[in-house]
């Protein structure tokens, strides 16, 4: 029953919406040129929307591009956040706000076993010292302006639509150019003993929704609470297709991080209270529903049928 809108940056070569047309989503949401770092833009978005929620998930997600591009990150996944923000103070306070926070904010687990709205925050990456710039903005722009701002903490959030750039989509990715024969070459990884709380992203962005139906605006942990490394990640996926993943994987200096996070397990109690959040869907499940589309979108390649824009061959 809403209305949608959302805002795409406008660039010289086609705008990169692959992900709503095999949803067909295209045609049913409005879309608002905008770019974070350009504030004029955000108020002229926002008074031609004139929205009563707004999602912001925009960002530069890529935790090992932030080494890279630690400015850019900056001005997008801090700054932009006290844009939007400052746009909503001086002008309509009463739309509610949604920050995309992320579990990359704690840098690690200090002691404790799984990690909780209260624990330690002590990012190691460019982009996690930016989100924590962010979620400490929505604290403060909460209690200093009373604006319905929310952090939703989301651990890592994976589903067929994961860009192949991160880790769980590279994997399946290739998983399914195994299967049906399409390369022969190894996939290169980086930290495999890295353990990361993976869960299926339509669950958690439902959450997004709920947490801004509350009564008032909170921090949400989203987590299953179970923690997997990246080599169970790649060995469940290969042996769904009857291989030995060691065959057809090498560790690769390139693709490690100059600081890695080594642990993040997310403990979800406090939204599980609040509003009843569950998982769902376990990690051998997420695993199979990925590998799964990628052998669909190959052997529609095979056949010479459309495939998603991003899926390349021998990639
Ligand atoms: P992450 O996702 O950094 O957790 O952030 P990513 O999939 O990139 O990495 C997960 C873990 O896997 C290790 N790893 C590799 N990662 C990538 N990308 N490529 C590799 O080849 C590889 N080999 C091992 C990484 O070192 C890391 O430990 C995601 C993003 O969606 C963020 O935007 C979001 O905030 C967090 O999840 C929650």
């Amino acid at each position: 029953g809403y209305e949608v809108s959302g805002t795409v940056r406008r660039v010289s070569s086609p705008t990169n919406l692959w992900r709503l047309a095999d949803l067909g989503l295209l045609g049913r949401i409005n879309l608002i040129p905008a770019d974070m770092t350009d504030v004029g833009s955000l108020i002229a978005a926002i008074s031609q929307a004139q929205p009563n929620e707004i999602f912001n998930l925009s960002a530069q997600s890529f935790v090992g591009a932030s080494f890279q591009m630690p400015h850019t990150t900056a001005q997008v996944d801090a700054l932009g956040v006290l844009n939007v923000l400052e746009v909503i103070r001086y002008g309509d306070k009463s739309i509610k706000v949604y920050q995309a926070s992320s579990s990359e904010i704690y840098g690690g687990m200090v002691d404790s076993e799984s990690l909780d709205e209260n624990s330690p925050k002590n990012p190691a990456s460019p982009y996690a010292v930016s989100k924590l710039f962010g979620f400490h903005t929505v604290r403060m722009y909460r209690k200093a302006y009373g604006i319905f701002a929310v952090n939703g903490i989301l651990f890592n959030h994976d589903s067929i639509y994961r860009g192949l750039e991160f880790v769980s989509r590279k994997i399946t990715n290739h998983v399914a150019q195994v299967a049906l024969g399409l390369t022969k070459e190894k996939l290169r990884l980086g930290n495999l003993d890295a353990i990361r709380d993976f869960g299926f992203a339509p669950i958690c962005v439902e959450s997004m929704w709920t947490m801004l139906q509350q009564d008032k605006p909170d921090d949400f942990v989203i987590a299953t609470g179970i923690g997997h490394s990246v080599k169970e990640f790649v060995e469940y996926a290969f042996s769904l297709i009857d291989e030995d993943w060691r065959e057809y994987t090498e560790v690769s200096q390139t693709e490690m991080r100059p600081l890695d996070v080594a642990r993040l397990v997310g403990n979800p109690a406090k939204a599980r209270a609040q509003f009843g959040w569950s998982p769902q869907v376990t990690f051998r499940e997420l695993i199979e529903i990925m590998v799964e589309a990628d052998i669909r979108r190959w052997k529609q390649y095979k056949l010479g049928k459309n495939f998603p824009w991003d899926v390349v061959v021998g990639a």
